[in-house]
């Protein structure tokens, strides 16, 4: 739902990985239209051929699985994740309206800013489970965190492993103290002064993104992590990695969404995994956590 830069990115990441019904939605008329002819059409280059709708209707979402949420606006420079929130929020809310109608079973990836406060309100307006709202966030910080890593170390993205928890903005928890690259510490290979321009980094990844565009933000790499939420949903595979979820008294936390590690099943949200924390990452995580609510709070 919303056929923008980072819907049409998780879309074409889909049909890419053989999701076989793909429907972009989208309030513009004739642009989820011409985006599905176009990716359609790549198919036959790419070597898929599953079938992709562009429509302003959500008669044609009736039984979705898997609702990817990128309706609203994206950030301008200078602007921070929050300040998003009313105008999305209305969005957000015409939205999970529709979604409970159509797609009453669907499980909610949402992706639109301040991506935890929407999540709530999705939650709230759908009256769905927890178990089928989740925020993605966490997978593209940890994505962030591992490409710079892999920038400094010289190597290979896929042997950097990484987790990144908290709200999405810049009081995120990057857990530096369990990231590995090939199994070995990420502590026992970069310095702690590098350790900490990357944490840095990773906390105003997206931000740094926003500034090169100028206008927009970011959506190859958030689009590819919709997709990689949506993939293990739809494909019936199980996994861990940190997704946003509504919490009721897990790390201490309850009432406001935040990014914590989780195990994903067909279903949804099947258990909040609870690690061991130090006191400084579990403190930093409450306060990251207090930051969303104090934005929820408010709406
Ligand atoms: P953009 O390319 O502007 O696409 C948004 C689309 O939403 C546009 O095509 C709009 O027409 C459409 N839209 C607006 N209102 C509605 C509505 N009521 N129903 C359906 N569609 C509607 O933006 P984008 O794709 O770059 O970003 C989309 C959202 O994702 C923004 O809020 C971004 O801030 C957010 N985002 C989040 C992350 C995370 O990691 C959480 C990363 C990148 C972007």
């Amino acid at each position: 739902i919303g056929a923008g830069h980072v819907g049409a990115t998780a879309a074409l990441a889909a049909a890419q990985a053989g999701v076989d019904e793909i429907v972009l939605l989208d309030v513009v008329e004739g642009v989820p239209q011409g985006k599905a002819l176009d990716m359609m059409q790549s198919g036959a280059v790419h070597g898929f051929s599953g079938r992709i709708v562009g429509t302003n209707d959500y008669a044609e979402v009736c039984g979705a699985e898997v609702a990817i949420v990128t309706a609203g606006l994206p950030r301008k420079p200078g602007m921070s994740r929050d300040d998003l929130v009313t105008a999305n929020a209305n969005i957000i809310r015409t939205v999970s309206a529709k979604l409970a109608e159509h797609a009453p079973d669907c499980v909610i990836i949402m992706v639109t800013n301040p991506l935890d406060v929407m999540a709530y309100v999705a939650m709230k307006e759908t009256g769905f489970p927890r178990q089928r709202v989740l925020g993605m966030a966490g997978v593209l910080d940890s994505a962030r965190f591992r490409t710079f890593v892999a920038l400094e170390l010289d190597t290979d993205v896929r042997q950097v492993s990484a987790m990144v928890l908290g709200g999405h903005g810049d009081s995120m928890v990057p857990l530096v103290r369990l990231a590995t690259v090939g199994g070995v510490p990420l502590t026992e290979l970069v310095a702690q002064d590098r350790l900490e321009r990357i944490v840095q980094r990773t906390r105003t990844g997206g931000g740094e993104i926003v500034k090169l565009l100028g206008t927009g933000s970011a959506y190859y790499a958030p689009g590819a992590a919709a997709f990689r939420m949506a993939e293990f949903l739809l494909f019936g595979r199980r996994t861990v990695l940190p997704a946003s979820v509504w919490t009721e008294g897990e790390y201490g936390i309850r009432d406001t969404f935040v990014g914590l590690p989780v195990e994903l099943g067909p279903g949804g949200l099947e258990r909040i995994i609870e690690i061991e924390l130090t006191d400084d990452e579990l403190a930093a995580l409450k306060k990251s956590a207090d930051a969303v609510r104090s934005v929820i709070d408010r709406l």
